[in-house]
């Protein structure tokens, strides 16, 4: 199977993590994706296309694996679990599983704010918006405060609500610095916890090269 990533990425992150806890890492030709600054405002003409016949949303992370390509982390991490994991990572059925995706879409609400905050900071100082930037810093602090509220119900397994989770906790560390901890310190006491797992320390976030 064929995965496009980058390591700033932290949707990319969460599928990289899911594939490293379910094992299967070996089975995979990871892609390196390359992007200007101006990714956030314009269309990338410099991107492989390759990755454009694998997803002509030209976003990453993108899945090319036999009998289908799937866009979308949400997509490809769902596939790996079922056909990897025997939905040991998110349950098929029942309230496990609602539960799991009601931490999941708290979680990607963060993750959403943390990049779109991201590509408005990468424009021009004059142009960008500042009402945009605490919008979704406000919403980053909401959701990381609300997600306490769904420690008691983290189990055993590193699943994909607790994957999620640890990534958007270490996004906003690496790209924003400390200041999410005041949100939500017992969450930052469990990422705490969490943080060496090896598949969360193989998967540490860094710049994406540039053309
Ligand atoms: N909902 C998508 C979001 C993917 C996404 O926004 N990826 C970003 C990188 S963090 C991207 O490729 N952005 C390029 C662009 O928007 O042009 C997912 O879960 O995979």
């Amino acid at each position: 199977m064929r995965l496009y990533v980058t390591p700033a990425s932290p949707w990319v992150r969460r599928v990289r993590v899911t594939i490293l806890e379910l094992g299967i890492e070996d089975r995979f030709e990871f892609v390196q994706t390359r992007w200007p600054h101006s990714w956030g405002t314009q269309t990338v003409a410099s991107l492989a296309p390759d990755f454009l016949a694998a997803t002509p949303v030209a976003r990453i992370p993108a899945l090319v694996a036999p009998g289908v390509t799937l866009t979308d982390s949400n997509a490809i991490c769902d596939y790996l679990n079922a056909e990897f994991g025997a939905f040991r990572l998110l349950a098929r059925e029942g309230t496990a599983r609602w539960q799991a995706l009601a931490t999941i879409a708290i979680a990607s609400g963060i993750i959403e704010a943390q990049i779109m905050r991201r590509a408005e900071l990468l424009r021009g100082e004059k142009e960008r918006s500042t009402d945009f930037i605490a919008k979704m810093r406000d919403r980053q602090f909401r959701c990381f405060a609300a997600l306490e509220a769904h420690l008691p119900a983290f189990g055993g397994t590193f699943d994909l609500a607790q994957i999620t989770t640890a990534v958007a906790c270490g996004y906003d560390e690496w790209r924003y610095g400390p200041d999410w901890r005041n949100a939500a310190p017992k969450l930052a006491a469990w990422y705490d916890s969490v943080a060496d797992r090896p598949s969360l320390k193989a998967t540490a976030p860094a710049e994406t090269p540039q053309h």
